[in-house]
């Protein structure tokens, strides 16, 4: 009995990530492999992120988890598949403090606890699933000792969600789609560390914090199936921007990369637009948000923030530096005032000053 009292235990930190250049579509939906290359910025750890524990001891009986202390179901095939291929990739642990061995044969009979928080709340609508697997990849990891480079770890954090690859490194970051059938080289790369682009400012404007009507997976799903425009999008667009986003962050060039982060938005919306039925994750919030955003930055006659919406109205606006944060703060405080129809709550991220 004295040896079953030991418990090990492992916690990690993960931001959320914002794709700048979108992906929208699966060509393997079991193993999620994407239609296109994607690249986001990972926000700073200090604002939207998860925050996991992760426990495995021989008084376990099963594999359980709990999410913001409300314990929910392991059973779905995408937590199965993240668990299954970092159990496959477990090594040996040694604790000498604790006189303890786990061999790794062990791995396959021991059982986890798993503790989740998001520090954000989840009623924000802003709850990301990118954050959460990623995290859950990266603590097991440091656990069982998996020794896998953070980029083989993205694709075991993809097969529980696609964004959440994304997510294992910092700064500005790329899912490569891949052309493997078995998504071996469907996987994240770092384009530029965290302190690369340190100008820039992230603000996220929270226009709704009711739940998306129509989720991504099932969204992308019959987008794959009915939209022409995502076809065009695949093949003639996203290639291409892919190379100049990349350019453009690599130069600090600011114009390129607001004009390329604004179209990708549209484009992404405008493909939920040509699906059958159509989705609609903007409001018409989110639509005065675009029209405020244009209009200055014309007048500016150099972009000074580019705007980006996810699967719901939110907007994230990304300015180029603490001086257009500040005017873009009191332009959003002027055209939505708090206490009216439309006001918003802005979190104000990426701030290193
Ligand atoms: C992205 N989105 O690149 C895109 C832009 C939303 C719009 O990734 O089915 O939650 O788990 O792979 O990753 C949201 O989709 O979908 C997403 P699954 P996911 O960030």
């Amino acid at each position: 009995e004295e040896s079953k009292r030991w418990v090990r235990m492992m916690t990690a930190q993960t931001p959320t990530n914002i794709a700048v250049i979108k992906y929208w579509g699966k060509r393997d939906e079991t193993l999620i492999l994407p239609v296109n290359d994607s690249i986001s910025v990972t926000l700073d750890p200090d604002h939207l992120c998860t925050t996991t524990t992760v426990a495995v001891s021989p008084s376990f009986e099963e594999d359980r988890m709990w999410l913001n202390g409300k314990e929910i179901s392991l059973s779905g095939g995408r937590f199965q598949s993240c668990l299954r291929e970092i159990r496959r990739r477990a090594g040996d642990v040694e604790d000498r403090e604790k006189g303890l061995r786990i061999g790794k044969s062990d791995w396959e009979k021991l059982h986890l606890h798993i503790a989740s928080f998001n520090n954000f709340p989840t009623a924000a609508g802003l709850a990301s699933s990118a954050a959460g697997f990623a995290c859950l990849v990266f603590a097991l990891a440091k656990l069982m000792n998996a020794k896998e480079d953070q980029s083989q770890l993205s694709a075991i954090a993809r097969q529980g969600s696609g964004s959440a690859c994304r997510s294992l490194f910092g700064g500005f970051v790329k899912w490569i789609m891949g052309n493997d059938k078995d998504g071996s080289d469907s996987l994240a790369v770092q384009l530029a560390h965290d302190k690369h682009w340190d100008d820039l400012v992230i603000i996220i404007a929270v226009v709704s914090s009711r739940q998306k009507e129509t989720s991504s997976t099932s969204g992308m799903r019959e987008s794959v199936e009915t939209s022409l425009l995502l076809q065009h999008r695949v093949k003639e667009v996203v290639p291409k921007r892919i190379v100049q986003m990349e350019e453009a962050i690599k130069n600090h060039d600011f114009a390129s990369f607001a004009q390329l982060t604004c179209a990708d938005s549209n484009q992404f919306h405008a493909v939920c637009l040509d699906t059958c039925p159509p989705i609609f994750y903007m409001n018409d919030t989110s639509h005065r948000i675009i029209n405020c955003v244009e209009k200055w930055n014309r007048l500016e006659g150099t972009p000074q923030v580019a705007y980006t919406f996810d699967a719901g109205p939110n907007a994230v606006l990304i300015s180029r530096d603490r001086k257009a944060a500040v005017q873009l703060l009191q332009r959003l405080l002027f055209y939505f005032p708090p206490n009216s129809d439309t006001d918003l709550n802005s979190y104000v991220i990426g701030d290193k000053s």
